[in-house]
């Protein structure tokens, strides 16, 4: 898989294959509310589609790697049946990665920057598929227990540098990661609100940066909306990004997205 980097910014769609998610967990769990939520993502413009099958959500079950194969693998076909769109599979264990690849995804989505699962940087390695590797501080159970950082964007860059430089003494190329600062992963409000005013200092590790700001807790804080009220705001901030240098975002709602980005483009583009 390569994807090309250009001035438009990448939509990658979010497909939750998971009873417990935060925003659509059950929502798509029948193959035929899966292929309706894959054909809208399609048509409304999706660049890519990211397909998990575990939460990673605060205090969510773990998943068995039978399970949560059970639960990608008929999503990815259904996928490929419809479209030659690049896939990305949202897991931490190399067993799925591997798996999914060989059913047609081309993007690993490891939220855990290749730490959960020792395997996941020789499968890098050997198939060369470009990997998204993600900030966290602590993990799923315990990140949101008092979050601190003396300086959040310095010291996200300095664990990306340190990934990326193992990565490096692995055998895999840094120029096959995107680097993502983990919207919402050990992160306060304000934490999370640094990072988006300050994301332009991400782009100097050399890497594309991705943002997974959708529907998150912190947009509900601030305005005082439940989850399924947060599209809106989820657009604005994709826009926002869109004119700081980001590369992917990661969204439920692909269409208001991609309007969003789209506007802001043209605007940076003019005169
Ligand atoms: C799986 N997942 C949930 N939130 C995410 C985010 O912000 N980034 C990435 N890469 N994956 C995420």
């Amino acid at each position: 898989m390569h994807l090309e980097f250009g001035p438009k910014v990448l939509v990658m769609g979010i497909l939750n294959v998971t009873p417990d998610s935060f925003s659509d967990g059950g929502c798509f769990l029948s193959e035929g509310s899966i292929a309706t939520q894959i054909d809208t993502m399609l048509q409304a413009g999706a660049d890519i589609i990211d397909v998990g099958g575990e939460s990673t959500r605060p205090f969510a079950e773990p998943v068995s790697i039978a399970e949560e194969l059970d639960r990608v693998l008929p999503a990815i076909r259904l996928i490929r049946q419809r479209s030659a769109i690049p896939i990305s599979i949202d897991t931490t264990k190399a067993e799925v990665a591997r798996k999914a690849l060989a059913e047609g995804a081309g993007i690993i989505n490891d939220i855990s920057g290749l730490r959960f699962d020792r395997d996941m940087v020789s499968l890098a390695r050997e198939t060369g598929t470009p990997v998204i590797i993600m900030h966290m501080q602590g993990t799923p159970s315990d990140m949101q227990v008092d979050p601190h950082y003396d300086d959040v964007v310095a010291e996200i860059k300095s664990f990306f540098a340190e990934r990326l430089a193992w990565a490096e003494g692995n055998g895999v190329p840094r120029k096959q990661f995107i680097v993502d600062p983990g919207i919402g992963f050990g992160k306060t409000v304000g934490h999370n609100l640094t990072i988006l005013k300050r994301l332009a200092e991400f782009s100097e590790l050399g890497c594309p940066v991705l943002i997974g700001h959708s529907r998150k807790s912190f947009i509900g804080k601030l305005l005082g909306l439940e989850v399924d009220a947060r599209d809106a705001a989820t657009a604005a901030i994709s826009a926002l990004c869109a004119q700081k240098g980001v590369s992917i975002l990661r969204v439920h709602d692909v269409g208001m997205t991609v309007q969003a980005v789209r506007l802001a483009e043209a605007i940076e583009q003019s005169e």
